[in-house]
């Protein structure tokens, strides 16, 4: 850590006269570069997000309560926020990401809007509700990853017996950081149905997109495929372990792909899957991304910067940018991770450090 001082150290006189110059400026909404200097622009990422976990036991049960105390319609968005112990008050669980669990009870709509945040639903617990992207619905199954990129019109609701739970990552933070915030609702609760049920995946998300001639050619929307099913990324991420060496510092990793650019699902976030075998521990790895976590499947541990968590099904953790990370797997362990890795990426910053 570098002193908040110039160097070499000023003398006293010095020092008073400065002082008295720093308050002839503050008036005039002037302050002086090199008071500052070293913590503006310093050897190192210096995030105010620390590491952190939740269990979904203890998240899921507030949100019960919530669920007897306020409808889906009512709230608009049934949600309790995970919010960074660093960050209070901000809504964030790292400086670019936005994470919280959402309940949709039996029987519920939550009602149309769009905004200019970008959102991804990774279902936690429950099936048979559906988010609805421009009146396109996705039936939710457990671990099923589902987009509602920006300025897409989306509701959600909940057909089944079951009360359903996902888990919200949105970019908020990162388009309040940049002032570009539009929302705005549909006067139906629900948006009228565009298309039936699977259809976009049908189209797109196997490889291939549709085809027509001349003056017919096919407007591709920036995200066509907005549902990424439990079935088919397990089954990859299997495939891959069988056929690979796991990484020696992420394990065996799939990234899911937006088919339109062959880059990150949305602008703004980045997701993968990762699987690392029984046993299998990790080397230590910093990136710049700052990374919100959940385990799908089985059990271990994760040291990040001088926490260590035990890891079970569902549990959340939060990595910061440029906390050292290690993971442990005890029996398979199968984590989903969204991550702000794009926008560094497009900005020329992202950088890894690994050992
Ligand atoms: O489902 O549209 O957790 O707009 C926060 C803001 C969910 C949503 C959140 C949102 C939504």
């Amino acid at each position: 850590m570098h002193e908040n001082q110039p160097h070499p150290p000023l003398a006293n006189e010095q020092r008073a006269q400065l002082e008295t110059l720093y308050d002839e400026m503050r008036p005039r909404h002037l302050y002086p570069l090199w008071e500052v200097l070293s913590a503006l622009v310093t050897p190192e990422p210096q995030t105010r997000a620390v590491p952190a976990k939740w269990s979904y036991n203890d998240v899921r049960g507030y949100l019960m309560r919530a669920g007897d105390l306020i409808s889906a319609e009512q709230a608009e968005r049934r949600v309790v926020i995970l919010e960074n112990p660093g960050l209070p008050g901000e809504s964030a669980i790292t400086p670019r990401l936005y994470a919280g669990l959402q309940l949709v009870l039996p029987g519920e709509i939550a009602p149309c809007h769009r905004h200019s945040q970008s959102a991804l639903r990774f279902i936690m617990e429950g099936d048979g509700a559906y988010t609805a992207v421009d009146g396109e619905k996705a039936f939710m199954k457990q671990f099923d990853l589902i987009l509602t990129p920006n300025w897409r019109w989306h509701d959600h609701g909940n057909p089944s017996a079951n009360p359903i739970i996902w888990l919200d990552g949105l970019d908020i933070p990162t388009i309040r950081a940049l002032d570009a915030q539009f929302a705005e609702r549909l006067d139906e609760t629900s948006h009228p149905e565009t298309e039936p049920p699977g259809s976009t995946r049908a189209k797109f998300g196997r490889g291939l997109r549709p085809l027509k001639a001349g003056s017919q050619r096919q407007e591709i929307p920036r995200e066509p495929l907005f549902h990424y099913p439990y079935a088919e990324w397990s089954a990859s991420l299997d495939a891959l372990a069988l056929s690979d060496a796991p990484d020696p510092h992420i394990g065996h990793a799939l990234e899911f792909l937006n088919p339109s650019t062959g880059g990150a699902v949305m602008p703004t976030i980045s997701a993968h899957v990762r699987l690392l075998p029984a046993g299998f521990e990790t080397r230590t790895r910093r990136s710049t991304e700052s990374a919100v976590f959940t385990v799908i499947e089985g059990s271990g541990e994760v040291e990040i910067g001088d926490q260590t968590y035990q890891l079970s099904p569902r549990d959340m953790v939060v990595v910061p940018s440029w906390a050292a990370t290690r993971w442990r797997a005890d029996s398979k362990l199968v984590l989903f991770a969204y991550t702000d890795r794009v926008i560094q990426e497009k900005l020329c910053l992202y950088r890894e450090f690994c050992t």
